[in-house]
């Protein structure tokens, strides 16, 4: 069964906006420049599609309660601004707060790292990730930006060594690592690490902040490889 979104729905996530007990999709539409929202009905199937406008370029969108008032919320990334939507209870929402971020957002996860029991919000950026701690009212402190990531989209929010403080963990879209952030427990996150350890590509961010034709993968193969491919060959047979 398919539904319809927006033009290049870029990500998708699930929640129960309007307190039905029921999971309710919400996808954001990146060149539509809108969220679809598809409220479940039971037994997997959703209702007819609404549009939420959450910024220019909605990459990802987070849910969390960012009020607390027990009503879902939505953090969004969009064109350098995370987006918050304060939900209803009713599957809609109250018109955007826009917390702007340098660089470009990316992917975008929801979590307390403070543990002051408020929901945060951790972007992806081109070159880094940006913490945004909440302050509890639907609002979102002035970001703070660490490096790491490699040009990351996807983020998570985890504790990966068990010690009860929440880490990141983000994929570097050019690395081909993993990068993780261990948490202090206080929002604060000790420098990253890439894994593998021993990469054999750059970890560096790419100069361009988009992607671009040089980034196509794998890479054309060069006549420089192929003789030394043929040279290779060529040793093993003596
Ligand atoms: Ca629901
Ligand atoms: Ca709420
Ligand atoms: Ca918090």
């Amino acid at each position: 069964m398919d539904y319809p979104t927006g033009n290049h729905p870029e990500s998708v996530l699930s929640a129960d906006l309007n307190g039905d007990g029921r999971p309710d999709l919400v996808t954001a539409d990146r060149f539509q420049y809108e969220l679809s929202v598809l409220l479940g009905t039971g037994g997997g199937a959703f209702g007819p599609v609404a549009k939420v406008y959450p910024g220019p370029e909605p990459t990802s969108a987070a849910t969390a309660d960012f009020n607390g008032d027990g009503r879902a919320d939505l953090a969004v990334t969009t064109q350098g601004e995370v987006s918050v939507l304060l939900g209803n209870g009713d599957g809609t929402f109250a018109p955007r707060v826009g917390h702007p971020v340098s660089g470009g957002a990316e992917g975008s996860a929801a979590g307390d790292v403070n543990g002051d029991g408020r929901a945060d919000v951790v972007i992806s950026r081109p070159e880094g990730v940006t913490v945004l701690l909440g302050n509890g009212d639907g609002t979102l402190a002035a970001g703070t930006d660490l490096p790491g990531g490699g040009y990351s989209r996807g983020v998570l929010l985890v504790d990966l060594d068990g010690d009860g403080a929440t880490d990141i963990a983000t994929a570097g879209f050019f690395t081909g690592t993993v990068s993780v952030h261990k948490g202090a427990g206080d929002g604060t996150f000790a420098a990253p690490a890439a894994y593998p350890r021993a990469p054999t590509r750059s970890t560096s961010p790419p100069a361009t902040s988009t992607p671009t034709a040089s980034s196509t993968w794998p890479p054309p193969t060069t006549a420089a490889a192929r003789s030394r491919s043929c040279a290779g060959r060529r040793t093993a047979r003596r």
